[in-house]
């Protein structure tokens, strides 16, 4: 055994490793209650069309160019890349309970967390991203006889029961209370639900998250670390990472829209408001909102990778003293994502550090 690379604690310091995924093999994924609770309501023609089958061959080698860029960006700038596997997601799986064809592999940062030395695979709540793990397991095996800690959390079975069937995207709220399409019947949460800030890490309870995921994941990471669950204004939440977006020690942008309450912990920090994402956009947005905007990659705590239309971001960024590497991007949000989400942290120097 090597010393193992597996070591990020927060979302800013300096990238050294990091996975980027790929697109090759994307499936749009069925028209469900799950997929309702978070898409755009503009969205479901595009699911009732395609679901089941590949994404459009043109959305995708449209998007794997850009992907593709990024990788090679990142190497340039001296961070180690790694890719999942190109899964054909296309293939119907069956469980005892449901069958469903798969989604993706692009957004590493959905499936995998890395807090401090241990990378810890979420179970996911979709049917469609079952075993959407597995296109990283080579990886995972890699990093684990590399020396690395690698934990999966318990898998709900995704069942009947698992779904609230009396939610609707129309009745988010009940009595001033959130609803979710997922009930409390089993563990469940998507990595991209948890931002890391050193000791503290921040957690939102979401249509792909639920309270028990929480709790796992505070039992698992033990006493070096403070799970805070946080709860903002967006009514449909599915990851945290278009919501709050840590930048350095003590600077915080927070959605403008969505954060009408800081959280108590940040209360020391500066917390800044982004502009409004640019817009109209000249791709179609099916999974996510169009703050996809503020989804962007921290290299170190001064330096950030941007898409390049996003001008107002840019000169705000600027603004606040930071240095914005701009690179196309736009392809690649239909597929729900932008910069963050394609990416996962594997490695990031630093210590572990309480910043509150
Ligand atoms: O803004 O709709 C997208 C987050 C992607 N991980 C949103 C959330």
């Amino acid at each position: 055994m090597t010393e193992s690379r597996v070591w990020s604690c927060n979302e800013w310091d300096p990238l050294e490793e990091c996975i980027v995924g790929v697109v090759e093999g994307s499936t749009v994924p069925i028209w469900d209650a799950a997929l309702q609770a978070t898409s755009p309501k503009h969205a479901e023609w595009f699911f009732k069309k395609y679901g089941g089958q590949p994404f459009p061959q043109d959305m995708v080698s449209r998007a794997a160019r850009e992907l593709d860029g990024l990788a090679e960006l990142l190497v340039r700038l001296g961070v180690r890349v790694t890719r999942p596997e190109r899964v054909d997601f296309s293939k119907t799986v069956q469980t005892p309970w449901w069958s469903s064809t798969g989604l993706y592999a692009a957004m590493p940062r959905d499936v995998i967390l890395v807090v401090g030395d241990t990378i810890i695979e979420a179970p996911m709540a979709w049917r469609s991203r079952y075993f959407e793990a597995y296109a990283y397991r080579p990886l995972l095996q890699s990093y684990f006889q590399n020396g690395a800690k690698w934990i999966v959390a318990p898998k709900p079975t995704m069942g009947e029961n698992f779904y609230q069937a009396d939610y609707s995207p129309d009745r988010p709220r009940i009595d001033g209370e959130k609803q979710f399409v997922i009930s409390e019947a089993e563990i469940a949460f998507d990595a991209a639900d948890f931002v890391r800030c050193g000791r503290d890490i921040f957690a939102q309870k979401s249509n792909v998250t639920n309270g028990l995921g929480i709790e796992w994941m505070r039992r698992h990471v033990g006493h070096d670390f403070r799970v805070h669950e946080v709860e903002f204004d967006d009514e449909h939440p599915m990851h945290i990472d278009t919501t709050i977006v840590p930048l350095g020690p003590g600077k915080l942008l927070a959605n403008p829209v969505w954060v009408n309450k800081i959280p108590e912990q940040f209360k020391s920090w500066e917390v800044r408001r982004p502009p409004p994402p640019v817009s109209p956009y000249d791709s179609a947005l099916y999974f996510s909102s169009d703050w996809l905007t503020i989804n962007f990659l921290s290299l170190d705590e001064k330096t950030v990778i941007v898409e390049e239309r996003e001008e107002p971001l840019i000169e705000f960024l600027k603004d606040w003293g930071f240095d914005t590497i701009a690179i196309p991007f736009r392809n690649f949000y239909p597929f729900g994502g932008s910069i963050h989400c394609a990416t996962a942290d594997i490695r990031r120097s630093g210590s572990l550090r309480s910043y509150f």
